[in-house]
């Protein structure tokens, strides 16, 4: 027999069926931006993290480095050494880039929280801090959530109610009274008009007066033209998270008529943080149900021409902040602790497909 003759077609189909796997990737399938929140250490010295960064996802959001206390260490300091990574690498590979965040309660450095001045000093600190890190990135990036969590979950502003224990305060709207809201996005549309500018938040899933006074904060900002173009539902959530809340803080966002971006995404398996609790098939089958389910709304309520896209909170399981930073026994992403795709990240990826 000869062989050569049969040698071609064979790798023909070896080379279709290696090309075929290889494009089974979120972003493929995906019929808006899928993003996932990067951290510039983990991309310069893990290449498994960089690989499936650079394959999966079309979108990133800056995890912590362009947050105000590591992006604005001394009065006069600004660092952008971090950022310049995480920016440098999505343009050289053809991602969107999504800022995180110019102005929130946390993150605060010592030298912020020491600062001493009237109202005109910290109105200039905000509007000077929020301009230079936009004018600094000008061109690069597309969006930015300019204010981050400024409501309780009761649907006050943040530090309205007197007895908030000292963690949840904001020096900007204790400064600056609640409007410091509508100015901070005047501020960024002014350094730089092309960028699409979010208001970012979690819990409008299961607190209906959040999702409430962020919908009437949207309606008030409208009426006064101040120039918002998106909402971020960070959606932190669980297996138990109710389906019913889920969409309804899609669809009332949706409602706004402005972008919607699922900013945040991560699903615990673990909410009770129970530390006998293992990775089961059932727990496995209920997060890749809710996965799918938060897909699927996304798709159903909102309008193409308003999705924004969804953006997992970090890659793998043990990079996310509720494992590493809260330390608690959970495995909430799509990718486990070497990077391989989870069984949700199937259901995930079916619910984008369909
Ligand atoms: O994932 C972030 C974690 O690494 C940081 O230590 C923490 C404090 O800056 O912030 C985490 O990200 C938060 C995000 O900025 C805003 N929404 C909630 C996120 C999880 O806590």
């Amino acid at each position: 027999m000869n062989q050569s003759k049969w040698l071609s077609p064979l790798f023909l189909l070896l080379f279709i069926g290696a090309v075929s796997a290889q494009q089974k990737t979120l972003q493929s399938v995906a019929p808006f931006k899928i993003g996932c929140a990067i951290n510039p250490n983990l991309l310069v010295k893990n290449k498994d993290y960089k690989a499936v960064v650079t394959n999966e996802f079309n979108s990133i959001t800056s995890e912590n480095v362009l947050k105000f206390g590591t992006v604005h260490p001394k009065k006069d300091v600004y660092d952008f050494t971090k950022g310049d990574i995480l920016v440098d690498y999505a343009l050289a590979n053809h991602k969107r880039i999504h800022g995180h965040c110019l102005a929130w309660h946390q993150s605060v450095p010592k030298w912020l929280s020491e600062f001493e001045g009237d109202s005109a000093a910290w109105e200039n600190l905000l509007k000077t801090h929020i301009q230079t890190v936009l004018t600094h990135y000008k061109g690069k990036m597309t969006s930015w959530d300019v204010v981050n969590e400024a409501f309780f979950d009761n649907g006050a502003y943040r530090q309205d109610s007197v007895n908030a224990p000292h963690r949840y305060i904001t020096l900007w709207r204790n400064h600056l009274g609640r409007d410091y809201i509508a100015r901070a996005f005047i501020y960024a549309h002014e350094a730089d008009p092309d960028l699409l500018l979010f208001y970012n938040d979690y819990n409008q899933e299961s607190n209906p007066a959040k999702l409430k006074a962020i919908i009437a904060m949207v309606t008030d900002f409208k009426k006064r033209g101040i120039p918002i173009h998106g909402l971020g539902l960070q959606m932190h959530i669980n297996i138990n998270t109710k389906d019913e809340g889920i969409a309804e803080a899609i669809k009332q966002s949706a409602a706004t008529g402005l972008l919607v971006h699922i900013a945040e995404l991560d699903i615990k398996a673990n909410p009770k943080k129970d530390t006998s609790t293992v990775y089961s098939d059932s727990l496995k089958m209920l997060q890749g149900r809710k996965f799918a389910f938060v897909v699927e709304q996304y798709k159903k309520l909102v309008p193409k021409q308003q999705q924004y896209g969804i953006t997992t909170w970090n890659v793998g399981d043990a990079d996310s902040w509720i494992v590493e930073l809260r330390k608690i026994k959970d495995w909430p992403l799509l990718f486990d602790d070497k990077y391989q795709q989870k069984s949700c990240y199937n259901s995930f990826y079916e619910a984008l497909k369909k």
